[in-house]
């Protein structure tokens, strides 16, 4: 098949799934063309079969915001027609449900089919601001197919915007070749990181306020009492600040390392003892589960979809959003019991290859394709 996507190009959730999602249709004989205004960050062993094609917006003084949306979509038009696309996979509703839509109807008959992939923020935060909803639940509606990455998502999709379009879930996926504990070609060593008798406690997002990650280091902070350790803070975002002048005001600086952005997070993630995501509604957490793949137990919130991805007490553990004894307690308990920690380890990626494999999460994407364009 000829495939465009679209995704947004910066860190984060949707545009790692989009663009693995490429990559590993690639790797099957897709032709895959993205289109975006910036190469996705993880777009980078591309083969023969990926081409990537920018999205120049032109700046004009009577532009007091250049138009991204229609360039977009003209763009999306533009390589649609030249490289006969079948279809258009869109990550995130807005705006990129709109601009395809645009797309599409700029092409008549020949017009590849539109699928929509709802990541989360774009149904739980950007649909429910009142100036968005509407056009949200059209670009929903219009798409020819939609999916969403857990049964939390669409139960939430179909609820709040009441859209009759049925909805098709299809879990984010990892690719166990990559995660895992000691794969060839890692190279990061622990002991850059901690002392030998001091566990590694790891946090990975894009630090917005829905990742609570002050709330990480307050959690940190209790472990820290009772059992020697270092906390990794891997990422950049708005509440980074806030949660490094809690760290120092408590007298963590030395134990809580801000790493911002890292490329390797498969091997960071991969030297970790306990992976702490205790977000305010996660629709999926995708970082929960490249934890999973690496045999590190996850203790978060039991927010949204995160409990689809981690099964309480088999994998980690789950509790209320905001409560940090109780994550507290349930990290130290991981960690004072080392055939515990392993056994949740194990469980997790046993947990992730049955479930939330590559091969099967990117063979359901090709069936879907094939039931959208009939
Ligand atoms: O908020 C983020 O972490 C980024 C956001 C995105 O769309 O880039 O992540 C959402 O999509 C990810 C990939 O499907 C999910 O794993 C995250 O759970 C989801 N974030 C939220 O629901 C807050």
């Amino acid at each position: 098949m000829n495939i465009g996507i679209t995704c947004y190009p910066t860190v984060g959730g949707s545009g790692a799934v989009a663009t693995e999602l490429g990559k590993q249709l690639a790797r099957r004989g897709h032709r895959i063309h993205f289109v975006s205004h910036r190469i996705p960050f993880r777009l980078d062993d591309t083969n023969g079969n990926v081409s990537f094609h920018e999205v120049d917006v032109s700046t004009y003084s009577l532009f007091e915001y250049p138009p991204h949306d229609l360039a977009l979509a003209a763009k999306m038009a533009e390589v649609s027609r030249e490289y006969k696309l079948d279809l258009l996979h869109v990550h995130y509703a807005i705006p990129f449900a709109i601009s395809g839509f645009i797309a599409r109807h700029m092409q008549g008959a020949r017009a590849p089919k539109l699928i929509t992939t709802l990541h989360g923020t774009d149904v739980t935060l950007v649909g429910q601001d009142r100036s968005f909803i509407d056009i949200t639940r059209f670009g929903i509606e219009q798409s020819d197919g939609v999916t969403a990455v857990s049964e939390f998502l669409k139960r939430m999709t179909v609820d709040e915007f009441e859209v009759k379009k049925p909805i098709e879930t299809i879990y984010n996926f990892i690719d166990l070749s990559v995660y895992g504990r000691s794969r060839t070609g890692h190279h990061l060593e622990r002991t850059a990181y901690a002392r030998p008798d001091q566990r590694i406690l790891l946090h990975v997002s894009n630090f917005r306020p829905v990742k609570r990650v002050v709330d990480v280091v307050r959690i940190f902070e209790r472990v820290s009492r009772e059992v020697p350790s270092v906390l990794l803070m891997v990422g950049e975002g708005p509440e980074r600040a806030s949660a490094q002048t809690l760290a120092k005001r408590l007298g963590l600086q030395d134990r809580v390392r801000f790493l911002g952005r890292q490329d390797r997070i498969e091997e960071l993630t991969a030297l970790a003892d306990v992976f702490l995501l205790p977000s305010e509604l996660e629709s999926f957490g995708l970082s929960a589960l490249e934890a999973m793949a690496c045999e590190v137990p996850v203790v978060g919130s039991d927010a949204g979809g995160m409990p689809e991805v981690v099964k309480h007490a088999e994998t980690g553990f789950l509790l209320p959003v905001g409560d940090i004894e109780g994550m507290a307690a349930r990290t130290i308990e991981i960690l004072k019991d080392e055939e515990h920690r392993r056994a949740l380890g194990q469980a997790a990626r046993c947990r992730a290859a049955a479930l939330f494999s590559a091969d099967r999460i990117v063979s359901q994407y090709e069936r879907y394709y094939e039931r959208v364009l009939g």
